[in-house]
């Protein structure tokens, strides 16, 4: 066996890529405001969170948005709005979620894309969703990628379960690649009733993938530390957030979602691939300037 000097770079399946792109998923559609009071559900308090999330060293943002009640809303004007205020006040790529939360309706789904956001989130299948069912037919996740592609918002592919980068690849298969050019997942792990949120799993789930994709993952509740040590170790990218867990530590409750991005970014720098910034970030995703 030859020794490499330890001045001679890795090669770069081992170390992965050099940067790492994190995405904060402030809001969420399942938390309730009255128990959970660090949650922004006000645009003012969306700006603000995204503006710390920015210095703090996120590049992408997810958002979901909340009526003046703080109940889950997919309305049109309200999501046109924070998209403009999101973009006047940072530079974070503005991915709004087309999954909404568990009741709201195929057609709304749809009609998020007419916000006219830079991305948007598009998983690829149904799930069991604790109590309830995230449903994704194929129909709908058909049409909501064809969509994508007619209007040029460049979709992040979640997947919740392995099945999901099966309809992946038959997706592509079937109506091509997305708009710039580049596959880009998320697996998000934990969600009772999806995969678990453990090493193994997000290792079998990468190997799933597309060829050339790249990926950042994110585990729901108790599975946020393991699956973001995972990720980092396997050459991935990240999401944080209080959509996916409300607590910084046993016993704990998180005070903000800055916080959540901040210890994501000090680990992303100990395993020396330091946060993407968002112009980077563009670069990878193939996120074109603002529309
Ligand atoms: N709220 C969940 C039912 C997404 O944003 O695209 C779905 C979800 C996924 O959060
Ligand atoms: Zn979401």
């Amino acid at each position: 066996m030859t020794s490499s000097s330890p001045a001679e770079p890795l090669p770069s399946a081992v170390t992965g890529p050099a940067a790492t792109l994190i995405t904060v998923a402030p809001t969420g559609a399942e938390s309730d405001k009255a128990a959970v009071p660090a949650l922004p559900v006000t645009l003012g308090e969306l700006v603000g969170t995204a503006k710390e999330c920015r210095a703090a060293g996120a590049a992408v943002i997810h958002v979901h948005i909340r009526d003046d009640q703080a109940r889950p809303t997919l309305d049109l004007a309200r999501l046109k709005d924070t998209v403009l205020a999101l973009r006047e006040s940072t530079d974070l790529i503005v991915q709004l979620s087309t999954g909404g939360a568990v009741t709201d309706s195929f057609e709304d789904r749809l009609a998020v894309l007419d916000a006219a956001p830079d991305a948007c989130s598009l998983t690829c299948g149904t799930v069991n969703f604790g109590d309830e069912v995230f449903a994704n037919p194929w129909p709908f996740i058909r049409d909501l990628y064809a969509r994508t592609q007619e209007l040029g918002v460049v979709p992040e592919f979640e997947i919740f379960d392995l099945g999901h980068a099966a309809t992946l690849h038959r997706l592509l298969a079937d109506l091509g690649a997305p708009h710039g050019g580049h596959v880009h997942c998320d697996l998000v792990m934990g969600v009772p009733g999806g995969m678990p949120g453990d090493a193994a799993t997000l290792t079998a789930a990468v190997a799933a993938l597309p060829e050339g994709a790249t990926w950042s993952a994110t585990g729901v509740g108790r599975a946020t530390l393991p699956v973001l040590l995972a990720a980092l170790a396997a050459g991935g990218h990240l999401r944080v957030g209080m959509e996916d867990t409300t607590s910084f530590a046993r016993g704990r409750p998180v005070t903000g979602n800055a916080e959540l991005v901040e210890r994501a970014a000090a680990l992303a720098r100990l395993a020396q691939r330091p946060p993407m910034r968002p112009d980077e970030a563009r670069v990878m995703l193939g996120v074109n300037g603002r529309r």
